[in-house]
């Protein structure tokens, strides 16, 4: 949609990016600007289904790239005529609007073939015999009585479809220098029209990015669009913009808590479902502030929201999570993928997936259809190292499952051994505070 601001969280969108995104999006409407969307980077995993489902609250609309497409540089109001148009009619009207190409369509506005000023002339000099002393004015209306399909160009018309990427048509418009091309849908209705100055003139998607910083965990298309803001929590990664943004970054649990603030400042109390949607995204960041990522505030603003909203914090919370897992019941290439993250630390590729549940005894099965997954990962996309957090809320601690030909590092990190891929490790909760960091630390001696 044109004129979009979309909000997006990262991919593989876990809870607090679902519910920042919606909440901003809906804080920044509050605010006056009606054209900001939330979306979100890819499926809902099942805890979020779970939260929206039990709040009523529709799942934003999958943004799968923000790349700038013909669409978004696209004339709309352009004259066009039909095919039994007369060339004087035709002819005025390019004059009337000073145009210099013409689209001829039928009655459903299917586009059927163009004229230009050039073609127009061109027939004018050859049907006037420029020879004789003065033209019969009678030859004159004859000719420009005749209908414009009579001298309309059909073949070798190059045309854009609206949703070509803007790159793929700079790069047909340098090759073929024309001065208007055609706009047509996939139906090849006319659409509008675009022209070699309507690059210059291309507005880029707009965006603001919550709960992420890092290229790698953006919207496919991120570096085509413009970055207005971004709302985080996570270590900095290598944000580059081309322009000033706002740019947020506070180290608490969860992007909920920093939008919460927001609203704070801005004098607006949440609504009652918007107050259980920032909740739902902070008691997921903080695994019900079991996390070490938990902080004071997070905490502080989680009981004041749960408050509006009328929830109780602890049920509401277990039920989520309980929702979320159900780790026995799904494929593990799911529940991997669920929420993976990749990182470049030092010299290495480092995958680590993580999942949440209450308690992550038995489930040998899984685990052994996890490691199988991890391992055809390794060798499939060249990752050094794989991880797999289980990450049990009941015990406090991460059954970690490990692959890939950097496994020892795990070892030198926590010194405890990984024996048959697994490693238990007690108070081990958060993959962004304690795992990503004591990783890189180790990654960076190699
Ligand atoms: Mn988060």
């Amino acid at each position: 949609m044109a004129g979009t601001i979309w909000v997006l969280g990262h991919v593989n969108p876990d809870t607090d990016a679902i519910c920042a995104a919606l909440t901003y999006a809906e804080l920044k409407r509050i605010l006056g600007i009606t054209q900001a969307r939330a979306g979100r980077v890819g499926p809902l995993n099942r805890e979020t289904s779970y939260v929206l489902n039990k709040l009523g609250v529709e799942p934003p609309p999958v943004v799968t790239d923000v790349r700038s497409r013909v669409m978004d540089m696209i004339r709309k109001e352009v004259a066009s005529c039909r095919p039994e148009t007369t060339l004087q009619t035709a002819g005025r009207l390019m004059r009337e609007k000073q145009v210099k190409t013409l689209p001829v369509v039928d009655a459903g506005g299917q586009l059927l073939g163009i004229v230009t000023i050039g073609d127009l002339a061109r027939h004018l000099l050859e049907e006037l015999d420029l020879e004789e002393p003065a033209i019969n004015s009678n030859r004159v209306q004859e000719i420009l009585s005749a209908p414009i399909s009579t001298i309309m160009k059909t073949s070798g018309i190059v045309t854009f479809q609206d949703d070509d990427l803007a790159t793929y048509a700079r790069r047909v418009m340098l090759e073929t220098r024309y001065r208007n091309y055609p706009v047509v849908n996939e139906h090849d209705r006319l659409m509008g029209m675009v022209a070699r100055y309507d690059l210059l003139a291309l507005r880029r998607k707009q965006v603001i990015l919550v709960d992420h910083n890092e290229r790698a965990h953006a919207v496919p298309g991120i570096e085509e669009a413009e970055v207005l803001e971004i709302i985080d929590h996570h270590r900095l990664g290598d944000v580059q913009t081309g322009e000033p943004l706002y740019f947020r970054s506070e180290p608490v649990g969860s992007t909920c808590t920093i939008i919460r603030n927001i609203y704070q400042e801005q004098g607006i109390t949440p609504a009652p479902l918007t107050a259980a949607l920032l909740c739902a995204g902070i008691l997921s960041d903080t695994v019900i502030f079991k996390s070490p990522t938990c902080s004071a505030r997070d905490r502080a603003a989680a009981q004041e929201l749960a408050e509006i909203a009328g929830l109780d914090i602890e049920s509401f919370g277990r039920d989520m999570f309980q929702a979320g897992s159900a780790l026995a019941e799904r494929p593990a290439g799911e529940i991997l993928k669920e929420d993976f993250k990749v990182f470049q630390l030092g010299n290495l590729k480092v995958g680590i997936g993580q999942v949440e549940a209450l308690g992550t005894g038995g489930l040998e099965g899984v685990k052994q259809a996890l490691t199988r997954e991890m391992e055809s990962m390794v060798e499939q996309e060249g990752y050094d190292l794989v991880l797999m957090m289980l990450t049990d809320i009941i015990q406090e601690g991460t059954e970690l499952l490990v692959t890939g030909p950097a496994g020892n590092l795990v070892e030198e990190a926590f010194g405890r051994e990984v024996r048959n891929n697994r490693v238990f490790l007690p108070g081990m909760m958060s993959r962004k505070k304690q795992m990503v960091p004591l990783l890189a630390r180790i990654a960076a001696l190699h």
